[in-house]
């Protein structure tokens, strides 16, 4: 947790988003093919102008901690006198979240092709406020985003090129980090089971995919337990 803390405090201080997708260089250390697919993820790079706030993402598997440490995360960078909010998609406030929630409740049935372009939608229609946010100086710590959107999908065979290609234009997170955990370890802890996606071997195809999209925003770390009081 602390060195999660660290992290994020750092990307919050020195966060270089900004708004020009079309100059944004390609990220260091991708391959051509996904350097190329995922370039216009990037908004950015501007970096000189202070008082952005940072996008802070964090991905995982279900039930890996994700939810518990962006709260955490949250509380210890307000502590510290930061502007952050906590967001998650999907969001199932709207009404594609609405349509998205009772698909994953398995009340509904949709199309491999249009659930995808649902979650991509979502977060579409909340890019102008998150846009907003970053820019009067609000970092942001989000649970689950684009990757989360890529992994499930292309885990269930859908060709991942196509998969990432809703994703462009949306803004690029300062800081992803990771939280590892085995599907099994995940699959024991509580709640586990409730939703469609949340069957061990498709979690499995979900990390598969999850480590081929790491790049250089990327900070990857075990299964974090509850810190000792
Ligand atoms: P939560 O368990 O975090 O509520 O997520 N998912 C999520 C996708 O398939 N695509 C996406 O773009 C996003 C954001 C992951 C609910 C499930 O929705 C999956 C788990
Ligand atoms: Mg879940």
């Amino acid at each position: 947790m602390i060195a999660l803390v660290r992290l994020a405090g750092r990307a919050a201080s020195r966060s270089r988003v900004g708004i020009a997708a079309a100059a944004a260089p390609p990220p260091v250390g991708l391959s051509v093919q996904r350097r190329r697919a995922f370039q216009g993820v990037r908004m950015e790079t501007g970096g000189s102008k202070g008082g952005r706030g940072a996008l802070v993402v964090l991905e995982g598997l279900d039930r890996s901690g994700k939810t518990s440490q962006c709260a955490r995360l949250l509380s210890f960078l307000k502590g510290k006198g930061y502007n952050a909010e906590g967001w998650r998609f999907p969001d199932r406030a709207t009404s594609v979240g609405q349509m998205i929630s009772s698909y994953l409740a398995n009340d509904s049935q949709l199309d491999d092709r249009t659930i995808h372009l649902l979650f991509s939608a979502n977060r579409w229609e909340k890019r102008a406020l998150m846009e907003s946010k970053l820019l009067s100086g609000t970092t942001l710590i989000v649970d689950r985003y684009s990757y989360s959107g890529v992994a499930f999908s292309a885990a269930k065979g859908l060709d991942i090129e196509w998969c990432k290609a809703p994703e462009n234009g949306l803004i690029a997170p300062d800081l992803v980090i990771y939280l590892d955990v085995q599907p099994e370890k995940a699959a024991e802890r509580g709640g586990y089971g409730g939703e469609r996606y949340e069957k061990i071997e498709f979690q499995k195809k979900v990390a598969e995919h999850y480590h081929s999209l790491r790049d250089s925003t990327w900070k990857v770390t075990q299964f974090l337990q509850e810190s000792p009081r």
